[in-house]
């Protein structure tokens, strides 16, 4: 199987983007360009989730339009992801009219079969977060587990989803599929949760008269559809489940789904069991990250602390004098390489900079800078050896990059596959103060000097093929300085000396140190 479909959430429309939502767009994107590299065939869908009351409210309160505020607020997100670079091949909003139909189907299927049912509901209900919750949900009286919000009382006849019908065959299928859910410690929160715990069916409407903005409900004209059974439904939607049924049996299922352990629940106990109930195989992975946090709580629009990342490329680019695009990779590469996938990170402008001081000043862009640098001092640019041997330096590296690089990365292991990268990179700068070429420079060793550059040349060209996913711009500059512009990315590159020569047209260093105050 050739394909590989990855999604991302979809944001809510009612605040500008931060950081936390640029992460996860990063960790997409870094796995589509990675499998990309790898020869498959890759399908990236993000998007926006657009209903639902507290978006319907804060467009009001704005004075604007309802379907203006929504457009504008997907727009943000989208101006983003070109921004970071997220090559994403579609961006689904649930407003859009195939979406809508479809989630009609769904609900028009799931209710044939039995699994939809209508009854009285007494009990608990969150207006802001529109969930309904039962007293042992609770946590303290009359408080919202997942907001702290006041909940109110509420009695009314609804809609319900029939997930209790599928939690014994959810935990088999997860007891069976240890891979599933991931990274482990979710896995075992997922299965103990429905060890543990006996699951409600999943009230999936809302009352029209207290909640307008969302999908008709197909069934009753006094309702519309509860804004996660809606969103949830965009991961088929989107690649042509019930309109086009070649495209998506063609991506179906998902490789992986990413998102952070906030919306664990939603996606690993509700979405499988829609899909089960609509005889449509899981999604391979879901694979739930950690929060960045700042100042010690989780980054959100609720708490007001959010870094909004188009400042912070600004900043960064700023500091490094440099354009944005290099800001840009400076900043994924720093979400990427900081924390390992599925725990917490400490957001701080200081982190950020001494990341990227040691990492990509000190070390590659010293590296580049001064290989470059040579290979013009001693070779006017052009490096074509004889001797094209892997150095018996570089072997342990290229070893580590072949074996553990690729299984890192294909386990979304980010941080350790940079490592790896890294840890080659500090080999060759070593290298470099071992060889001593201004000796051999002054003893007119050429052929020595050819060999020793082409090592560290070839070496570079195959580092930028490895950054690539995490650092596409600087990637790219890194072959184009070497000479190789349009050598595609592609891993089937990566062996030694699959470049035979070099033309250096060197530019200015990629990564300036950023000063410290
Ligand atoms: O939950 N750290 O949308 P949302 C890391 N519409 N990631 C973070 C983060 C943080 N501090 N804050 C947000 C919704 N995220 C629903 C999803 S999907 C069918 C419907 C990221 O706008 C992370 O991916 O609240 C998290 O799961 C998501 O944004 C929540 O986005």
């Amino acid at each position: 199987m050739n394909k590989y479909y990855l999604t991302t959430p979809l944001y809510y429309v009612n605040a500008k983007p931060h950081v936390g939502h640029a992460y996860t767009n990063i960790i997409a994107d870094c796995m589509a360009r990675f499998k990309r590299l790898e020869g498959r065939d890759v399908f990236l869908l993000t998007g926006t989730d657009e209903h639902g009351e507290k978006i319907k409210k804060i467009a009001t309160e704005s004075g604007e339009d309802v379907e203006k505020f929504v457009d504008r607020f997907s727009d943000n997100f989208k101006k983003l992801w070109e921004k970071l670079n997220v090559s994403y091949d579609f961006f689904i909003r649930t407003t859009c009219d195939f979406h809508k139909e479809v989630v009609k189907k769904i609900i028009l299927s799931l209710h044939q079969k039995g699994d939809i049912y209508r009854k009285k509901y007494k009990g608990y209900y969150c207006i802001p977060c529109e969930s309904f919750w039962t007293e042992f949900q609770l946590k303290r009286s009359a408080e919202c587990p997942d907001c702290s919000r006041a909940v109110d009382i509420l009695e009314e006849d609804n809609y319900f989803f029939k997930l209790s019908k599928y939690q014994d065959w959810l935990i088999k299928y997860l007891k069976s599929n240890t891979d599933f859910v991931r990274p482990k410690t979710r896995y075992n929160e997922v299965l103990s949760f429905l060890e543990k715990n006996t699951l409600e069916d999943l009230c999936i409407s809302r009352l029209k008269k207290r909640l307008s903005w969302g999908i008709d409900f197909p069934l009753d004209d006094n309702y519309v559809v509860y804004v996660w059974f809606d969103a949830l439904a965009n991961y088929i939607s989107g690649i042509g489940f019930g309109s086009n049924e070649k495209k998506f049996k063609s991506l179906w299922p998902a490789d992986i789904h990413f998102m952070a352990k906030d919306i664990l629940r939603h996606h690993a106990i509700f979405w499988p069991i829609m899909l089960k109930a609509l005889d449509i195989e899981p999604p391979r992975v879901i694979f739930a990250h950690g929060w960045w946090k700042f100042e010690g709580e989780k980054m959100s629009k609720t708490r007001g602390n959010i870094v909004n990342p188009l400042d912070l490329i600004a900043a960064l680019s700023k500091s490094l004098s440099r354009d944005d695009q290099i800001a840009v990779d400076a900043l994924r590469y720093f979400l990427l390489r900081e924390v390992p996938l599925g725990l917490d990170g400490t957001f701080s402008w200081s982190a950020l900079v001494n990341r990227i001081n040691s990492d990509l000043a000190n070390d590659l862009g010293n590296l580049v800078f001064r290989t470059l640098n040579m290979a013009e001092k001693y070779l006017q640019g052009q490096v074509c050896p004889k001797d094209h041997e892997l150095p018996s330096e570089f072997k342990e590296s290229i070893v580590g990059l072949d074996k553990k690089y690729l299984d890192r990365m294909n386990r979304c292991e980010f941080s350790c596959a940079l490592e790896e990268v890294f840890k080659f990179i500090s080999v060759m700068n070593k290298y470099i103060e071992d060889t001593k070429p201004w000796v051999l420079w002054k003893e007119n060793k050429e052929d020595k000097i050819k060999s020793f550059l082409y090592s560290l040349l070839e070496g570079i060209r195959i580092i930028s093929l490895h950054i690539y996913p995490v650092m596409p711009t600087v990637a790219e500059s890194i072959n184009r300085q070497l000479g190789l512009d349009g050598k595609p990315f592609v891993l089937h590159n990566k062996t030694w000396a699959n470049q035979k020569k070099f033309r250096i047209k060197k530019e200015s260093p990629l990564f300036p140190r950023i000063d410290v105050d």
